[in-house]
């Protein structure tokens, strides 16, 4: 453990962690981040490298202590369905639970979404015999909206197999759309109340530009690749997600939680290291971004590292374009 935690240095560098979900349970800053394996497997589009096995989850008492690491609290052996890759996870709270989404490969090499529960922020936690039914892809992040709702947002592109679910179901071989198409979107869907499970098929999200026009597949600098996130800020929803080949965090924001969505700009500048991914959220009266980089382990795309910077707001909503290396 560190003796104390700053701006834009890792959290924790006992361990590689990365994708991190930021929340605030019972007056304390929780992390939920995918915890990085140090091996010599294979690396590729695919994201083989991405071989994580268990996760642990991190908690500060305020933004300057030290961060806590709770341990492994649940790990690929102990989820009946699941056989590799525990990717980015998410946890909400609602029925005195916490719940930890996560994505996995299941027995057919497919990515589903799991549940997992405790009694406890820190865990451990307790899957689910099954997936959610209906589920697919990676990445899910879920809001709870003022009037209590729970929605789960989720998708990613390559080796998150976005492309292939474009018919409903699992094609093996379908690529993404033309560059002159609409990109794909991240996938929402609304949960029942006991969170474990869709109360509805998941639907697209639309990401338009200014105009209302669709953000374009070969508009790389602002197509959603992976990593959504929503959180609200003066009545608007704020989609935010990793460009994944251009490498930044942007946004978009709308009126509703399952959009459209307009494309607004840039939160995070590139990162050391191939993937991007962040969380958004408001502790003690300011708003943070939590994000990875794959600096303590001198630029190996594996072996992550979570770190936090404040974020700004602008007089009208936008947000401030966050350097993660500050001179
Ligand atoms: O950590 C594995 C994958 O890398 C995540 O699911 C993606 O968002 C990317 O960060």
């Amino acid at each position: 453990m560190k003796n104390n935690t700053k701006q834009n240095e890792p959290i924790v560098t006992h361990i590689f962690t990365a994708d991190p979900s930021a929340h605030v349970f019972e007056g304390k800053l929780y992390i939920y981040p995918s915890h990085d394996l140090d091996h010599n497997g294979p690396s590729n589009d695919n994201g083989d490298q991405y071989a994580m096995e268990d996760y642990h989850v991190l908690s500060m008492d305020n933004m300057n202590s030290p961060c806590v690491d709770h341990g492994q609290v649940l790990h690929v052996n102990d989820i009946p369905w699941a056989t590799k890759q525990l990717w980015a996870p998410d946890a909400a709270y609602k029925n005195d639970t916490y719940y930890l989404f996560f994505p996995a490969r299941d027995k057919d090499e497919i990515f589903r979404i799991g549940v997992a529960t405790s009694s406890s922020p820190s865990g451990p936690f307790t899957a689910q015999e099954n997936y959610i039914p209906g589920s697919y892809s990676i990445d899910p992040a879920v809001f709870v909206d003022d009037d209590n709702k729970a929605y789960v947002y989720f998708g990613g592109l390559w080796g998150g197999q976005l492309e292939k679910w474009q018919t409903g179901t699992f094609s093996p071989d379908a690529t993404g759309p033309a560059e002159n198409e609409p990109a794909l979107g991240p996938r929402v869907a609304a949960l029942q109340d006991d969170m474990l499970s869709f109360s509805e098929a998941p639907q697209e999200i639309a990401i338009v530009d200014e105009d209302g026009n669709p953000i374009l597949a070969g508009d790389e600098e602002r197509r959603f690749f992976e990593g959504a996130w929503v959180h609200k800020h003066n009545g608007l929803y704020y989609l935010s997600y990793s460009t994944g080949t251009t490498h930044s965090i942007v946004y978009a924001v709308s009126e509703n939680p399952t959009g459209p969505f307009v494309y607004k700009g840039k939160i995070l500048t590139p990162v050391l290291g191939w993937t991007t991914h962040h969380s958004i959220v408001k502790f003690e009266d300011k708003w943070y971004l939590f994000y990875h980089d794959c600096s303590l382990s001198g630029g190996v795309d594996h072996k992550r590292s979570v770190k936090f910077a404040e974020l700004h707001y602008n007089e009208d909503g936008t947000i401030q374009t966050i350097e993660p290396y500050p001179s």
